[in-house]
């Protein structure tokens, strides 16, 4: 139990977190002369969430190692049992245009790179018109996944059990079209005839769109990328651990993303999440 104590500290040291961060943002829209170990620009406001959060959730007596998005490798924060895995700004390209972005959390008990049967938590903050928190603790599978209210305090007002909608509504596809492999754009063909596009740029936003109005969100592997965009540790295992958690499904392409074997910190991984309807017609339509 007292693992998932400490899970739920680790949330709750980011909720409190976020108002900072979401204050901060105005006066950091610029890019810095330095690229992230993905090789992406590094805008000034992703260098201050990171630090922000490596201060907040490396605190923790729970937290032995804080690995970023935006640094090569992990840190070594003392001797706690859990790995923190973050994503400090997920969608910051969106902070030129105003548009949503937030910060995911995974938590993993043990070393990284881990895989995400090793989740003991997971949550993305959502820097909307309202800011929320939406997290799940306990083993995959295991954990109900909820909705907060993230206050201006940096507390979390529980809104209620998150559970995808039966009857989907939205997709949202990342990559170029052109770039897509044909057995995906066979897949858009058929569910764009039948769902509304929901795509804005930050994986958390679209995300929050499917588990709001049920759907898919999908970032694939691409004819120029076979590997997608979206890297495992930070972004594919934490979104698949919530939207299963919600009802969900997730893949790789091929089988669930929290099976995926971790081998490098900053790997890429073909990200789908959504009703298990579409993502069952997605593993079928590239077999
Ligand atoms: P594109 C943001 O940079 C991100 O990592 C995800 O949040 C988002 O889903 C994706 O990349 C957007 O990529 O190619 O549409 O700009």
């Amino acid at each position: 139990m007292e693992r998932l104590d400490a899970a739920e500290s680790v949330l709750d040291a980011a909720a409190a977190a976020a108002p900072e961060i979401r204050a901060g943002l105005p006066g950091r829209r610029r890019y810095l002369d330095e690229e992230n170990p993905s090789g992406e620009e590094v805008l000034a406001a992703d260098v201050f969430a990171d630090d922000l959060l490596e201060t907040a959730l490396g605190d923790l007596d729970a937290v032995g190692t804080y690995a970023s998005e935006e640094r090569a490798s992990a840190v070594d924060t003392g001797d706690g049992p859990l790995s923190v895995a973050v994503d400090p700004l997920d969608g910051s390209s969106n902070l030129e245009s105003n548009n949503p972005m937030g910060t995911v959390v995974a938590v993993y008990d043990g070393t990284l790179p881990a895989a995400g049967r090793d989740l003991v938590a997971a949550g993305f903050v959502l820097y909307g018109p309202v800011t929320t928190m939406v997290a799940g603790v306990g083993a995959p599978g295991e954990a109900d996944v909820y909705e907060y209210l993230v206050t201006a305090d940096g507390d979390r007002e529980e809104m209620g059990v998150i559970a995808l909608p039966d009857d989907p509504t939205v997709y949202g596809f990342g990559g170029r079209v052109p770039d897509w492999p044909a057995d995906f754009a066979a897949y858009v063909d058929e569910v764009e005839d039948e769902l509304k596009l929901r795509y804005g740029g930050a994986m958390i936003a679209d995300v929050s769109q499917v588990l709001s109005y049920g759907g898919v969100f999908a970032y694939p592997a691409l004819e120029s990328a076979p590997n997608g965009k979206l890297r495992l540790q930070f972004e594919g295992n934490p979104v698949a651990y919530l939207v299963e958690g919600a009802g969900g499904r997730s893949s790789d392409g091929t089988g669930p993303i929290l099976d995926v074997t971790a081998t490098d910190l900053h790997q890429r991984v073909p990200v789908h999440v959504g009703n298990a309807s579409l993502i069952e017609r997605l593993e079928s339509a590239l077999q």
